[in-house]
């Protein structure tokens, strides 16, 4: 038999077109050389640099699915799902920050919007000199959008838009927000508005002591009869299924940066228990530590054959919601798994940051709850293969 390659099992190299291969290693690269060495003061100090923005956009990392001719880079949603793993490899809050522009923000403007919305927001979006947010989960609506209360009132010429959203990624930086918001002029029914910074009655301020994602930066945005015009109505959607289609997509890019960071605990903990000796003998020459590398090596290789093979029928217009719930949900919860199990297995310096695992671990809670928790997730798979909802 052919020898294993213990760290890719499965061969997902060769599972690889030769454009998802470069667009990978150049996210690598970048992700290595610029990202790495600066998370660690990043998570410390609770600080997004926002250049990373600008450099990921001169990369063509920001709405890399989105067409040429609005500033994207055409690629396929294996080639995104792969930059998800390699960004999340260092920090899930740098891939947070990556995945709302991309499939929160320009997504549903590339989708829902008019050309002069594509052609107005996308370059900028994409190029990073604009930071966009996403305003879906409200403080007492999370798993349950469907129930928002914030409104948007017809005026002459426009919309007045009332409300709160909460634990919104990027909103304090955000020159941008997509917001989510029943429509008095369209029976009530969900629309999607594109709000700008500066806009009368629109605040975003942060929250402060965020033991998670500490190097990505959340707020609340608060909107007190913000006026905005008819022009910056998304006009091409109507109800959940707006929101949904974004989050559908930035769960599946999830999936894949879940893996990376679980990878990122593995190796960690390869490496660590080999180097590391008690009683006479490397750490990895005990048998639970051998059972501990070899489950984490199982679900990581488990888990991105799911997601190479998700993203093919993404790329074929072939992927069921559930399935995508099915992936979020499998990924996350294995990966939060694999770091805290990592995490133990660094032994007292598993809870300094200067050994990353821990950050991980921390990061990993707030993966596994936004955008749809492990059990929301359940349910969604208990009601397809049911046909019984069981949410209220
Ligand atoms: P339900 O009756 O299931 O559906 C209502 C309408 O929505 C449509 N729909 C979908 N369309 C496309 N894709 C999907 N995945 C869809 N799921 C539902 C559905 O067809 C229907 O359309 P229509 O035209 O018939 O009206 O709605 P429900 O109210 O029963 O929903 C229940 C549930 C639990 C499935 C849903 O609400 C849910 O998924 N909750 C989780 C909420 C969530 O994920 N929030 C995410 C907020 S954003 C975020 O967390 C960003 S963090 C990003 C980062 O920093 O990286
Ligand atoms: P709740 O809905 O109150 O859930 C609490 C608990 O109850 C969970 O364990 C849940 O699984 C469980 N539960 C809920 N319903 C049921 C049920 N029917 N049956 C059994 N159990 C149930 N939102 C945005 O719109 N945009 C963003 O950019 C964004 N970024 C985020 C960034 C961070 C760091 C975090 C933490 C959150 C972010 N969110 C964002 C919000 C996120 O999507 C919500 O936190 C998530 O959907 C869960 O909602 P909730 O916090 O209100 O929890």
């Amino acid at each position: 038999p052919a020898p294993l390659i213990w760290d890719d099992p499965f061969l997902l190299e060769e599972q690889l077109g030769e454009e998802e291969r470069m667009i990978r290693d150049a996210a690598h690269a970048y992700c290595q050389d610029k990202l790495a060495p600066r998370v660690i003061e990043a998570n410390r100090q609770e600080i997004f640099h926002r250049e990373i923005m600008s450099e990921m956009g001169e990369q063509g990392l920001l709405g890399s699915t989105i067409p040429e001719a609005y500033g994207g880079v055409g690629a396929n949603y294996v080639s995104y799902g792969l930059v998800a793993r390699e960004v999340e490899r260092i920090d899930s809050g740098y891939r947070s920050a990556m995945s709302v522009q991309s499939s929160l923000v320009m997504h549903p403007i590339f989708a829902y919007g008019t050309e002069r919305q594509r052609l107005k927001y996308l370059p900028k979006l994409a190029s990073g000199e604009w930071v966009g947010c996403f305003g879906l989960t409200e403080p007492d609506h999370g798993s349950d959008p469907g129930s928002m209360v914030t409104r948007a009132k017809s005026v002459d010429g426009g919309f007045l838009l009332s409300g709160a959203k909460n634990w919104i990624t990027n909103s304090p930086i955000a020159d941008v927000f997509v917001i989510w918001a029943k429509s008095e002029a369209h029976d009530g029914k969900i629309k999607g508005f594109i709000l700008e910074k500066g806009m009368k009655g629109l605040a975003a301020p942060k929250i402060e002591g965020k033991f998670s994602l500490r190097a990505s930066t959340t707020g609340m945005i608060q909107m007190d009869e913000v006026f905005v015009p008819e022009d910056n109505l998304l006009p091409h959607v109507a109800g959940l299924a707006g929101p949904f289609g974004c989050l559908n997509r930035a769960r599946y890019g999830i999936s894949w940066g879940a893996m990376g960071a679980a990878e990122a605990c593995w190796h960690a903990a390869r490496s660590y228990t080999m180097d590391r000796k008690q009683f006479g003998k490397p750490l990895a020459a005990t048998q639970l530590i051998q059972k501990k590398l070899a489950d984490m090596q199982t679900e990581i290789a488990l888990g991105l054959q799911g997601c190479v093979r998700l993203g093919r029928m993404m790329d074929d217009h072939t992927a069921p919601a559930e399935l995508i719930s099915l992936m979020k949900r499998n990924n996350c919860g294995k990966a939060l798994d694999i770091a805290r199990a990592s995490r133990d297995m660094h032994g007292g310096n598993g809870v300094s940051d200067e050994y990353g695992v821990i950050r991980h671990v921390m990061n990993l809670e707030a993966v596994n709850t936004y955008e749809g928790t492990h059990d929301v997730h359940a349910l969604i798979l208990g009601r397809g293969q049911t046909g019984l909802q069981a949410f209220a």
